[in-house]
C-alpha cells in the first residue's frame, strides 16, 4: 500500500475519534483531518501559533517530517506528501531536521522547510562510527519508546539499560517489547521478563507475536490515543514486522534473520513515521549494533534514582563514591543495600558521557 493511499485509515474507530476531534476543536477545522492523524493537537496548535507570531503570511503550512533522507526531508501536510530539499539558511542549521519534527513548509516551485516548530524532546544517541563524537537524533517529539528484543536472542542487559537511559533522558515512557513470543515456550518468556525486571522492576514487559497477534491488543491499549512512539532495537528484533501488524499491511520490508546466530540483515535502512488508528503515529528505525550515550546525564540519574538519593547523604558534594570518606553510597554497598555492579554501571555511564563531552570540546578547539 502506498503512503498516500487515501484508503489507509477507514476503521470505524478512527472515523469516530476524528469526528469527536472535529466537534471539539472548531479552530482546527481547516486542517484537522490529516494533521490529527499525524498527531496534531491543541498543544502543537499553540506551539505553531507561538512560532508564527509576528511571521508574515508566507510562513507556510504545518506538516510533520515522516522520513529523513540524506539531502531532503519528506514532510506530510494536510493535503500532500512533499519532498523538501535542504536549503542553507532557511532555518537554524545547528538544528538539523529530525523525523517526528513539526515544521512550517513552503510549497512553491519546490518545497522546503521554513521553520522547525520548537520540539517537545529528542531521543538521541552517540553516532556509532568509532571516532565520530557527535550526537545523532533518533527521533523528535516522542511519547513512548518501544524497546524491542526478539525472544529468539533474548534480553541483552547492557543494551536494555542504555535504551532505558535514553528513553528516560527525553522524558518518554519506555515499554519493553519481547517479540517472537510464538517461537518460544512460556518459561522462556518468563525468564526474559525476569531479566528485565531485575534491571527495572517498574518496566512494563509485553511478550508479543506479530505472527499470532498475541499481546498486540495490550500494546495497542498502552499506545492510547494521539501518541507518537519510536521502535528501537537490534537488527532482526522484529521491529518492522510488528509495525506491519499494527498498521494492517506490509508497508515496511522485513527479512529473515541469519540461521546461524539469529542476527538480522539490516533490512530497514531509513527511519519512517507511519500513521496508525486513533491519531497514533509510530516510527520504524534501522537496527543498530551498539547504543552509545550522548549527554544523557538526566536519564542516568533518573534510572539510578536510588544512587542519587543515597548520594545526597555523602559528606562531600560532588562525591565520586570511590575514595572519599563518609560516602553514603559506598556504605550502602558495604551494608548490602546497593549492589556493587549497579554502582559501577552508574559510574561507567556517567564517565562515558563526560568523556564524550571532553572529546567533543577537544575537537571543537582543534578546529579553531
Ligand atoms: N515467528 C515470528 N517471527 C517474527 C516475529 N517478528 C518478526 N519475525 C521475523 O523476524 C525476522 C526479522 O524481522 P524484521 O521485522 O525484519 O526485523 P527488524 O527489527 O525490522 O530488523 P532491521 O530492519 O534489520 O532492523 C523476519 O523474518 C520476521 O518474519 C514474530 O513475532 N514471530
Ligand atoms: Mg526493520
Ligand atoms: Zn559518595
Amino acid at each position: 500500500m502506498k503512503l498516500d493511499d487515501p484508503d489507509r485509515h477507514t476503521s470505524p474507530s478512527f472515523d469516530l475519534s476524528y469526528q469527536l476531534l472535529e466537534c471539539r476543536h472548531e479552530i482546527w477545522k481547516k486542517f484537522v483531518k490529516n494533521l490529527a492523524t499525524l498527531g496534531w493537537n491543541s498543544h502543537w496548535q499553540k506551539r505553531w501559533d507561538d512560532a508564527m507570531n509576528g511571521s508574515d503570511s508566507t510562513a507556510g503550512v504545518p506538516g510533520r517530517i515522516i522520513c529523513v533522507e540524506k539531502d531532503w526531508d519528506v514532510v506530510e501536510t494536510e493535503t500532500d506528501i512533499l519532498q523538501c530539499e535542504r536549503r542553507l539558511g532557511m532555518y537554524d542549521r545547528k538544528q538539523e531536521p529530525a523525523i517526528g519534527d513539526w515544521v512550517a513548509v513552503q510549497n512553491q516551485e519546490s518545497a522546503f522547510i521554513q521553520k522547525i516548530i520548537t520540539r517537545g524532546n529528542t531521543i538521541k544517541r552517540r553516532r556509532s562510527a568509532s571516532g565520530d563524537v557527535r550526537k545523532q537524533i533518533i527521533a523528535a517529539n516522542i511519547d513512548i519508546v518501544l524497546i524491542t528484543f526478539g525472544l529468539d536472542t533474548g534480553v541483552n542487559a547492557n543494551r536494555l539499560v542504555r535504551s532505558l537511559v535514553i528513553a528516560l533522558d527525553a522524558g518518554t515512557r519506555p515499554l519493553l517489547i519481547l517479540s517472537k513470543a510464538d517461537t518460544v515456550d512460556d518459561n522462556h518468556s518468563a525468564e526474559a521478563i525476569a531479566t528485565a525486571k531485575a534491571i527495572d522492576p517498574t518496566l512494563t514487559c509485553l511478550p508479543i507475536s506479530s505472527t499470532t497477534g498475541e499481546g498486540v491488543e495490550t500494546l495497542v491499549d498502552e499506545l492510547g490515543d494521539c501518541s507518537t512512539s519510536v521502535v528501537v532495537g537490534a537488527s532482526g528484533a522484529g521491529k518492522s514486522t510488528l509495525i506491519n501488524y499494527l498498521y494492517g499491511a506490509d508497508i515496511q520490508a522485513t527479512k529473515e534473520v541469519r540461521a546461524s546466530d539469529n542476527r538480522g540483515r539490516h533490512t530497514t535502512t531509513k527511519k519512517q513515521l507511519l500513521k496508525l488508528a486513533h491519531g497514533n503515529t509510530i516510527i520504524d528505525t534501522p537496527g543498530v549494533r551498539s547504543l552509545g550515550l550522548w549527554q544523557a546525564a538526566f536519564g542516568v540519574d533518573t534510572f539510578f534514582a536510588d544512587v542519587v538519593a543515597l548520594s545526597e547523604e555523602c559528606r562531600f558534594r560532588g562525591c565520586s563514591h570511590s575514595h572519599e570518606p563518609k560516602c553514603a553510597v559506598k556504605k550502602a554497598v558495604e551494608e548490602g543495600n546497593l549492589s556493587a555492579e549497579r554502582l559501577v554501571l552508574y559510574q561507567q555511564l556517567h564517565s562515558e558521557i563526560e568523556e564524550n563531552l571532553a572529546e567533543e570540546e577537544r575537537i571543537r578547539r582543534s578546529r579553531w
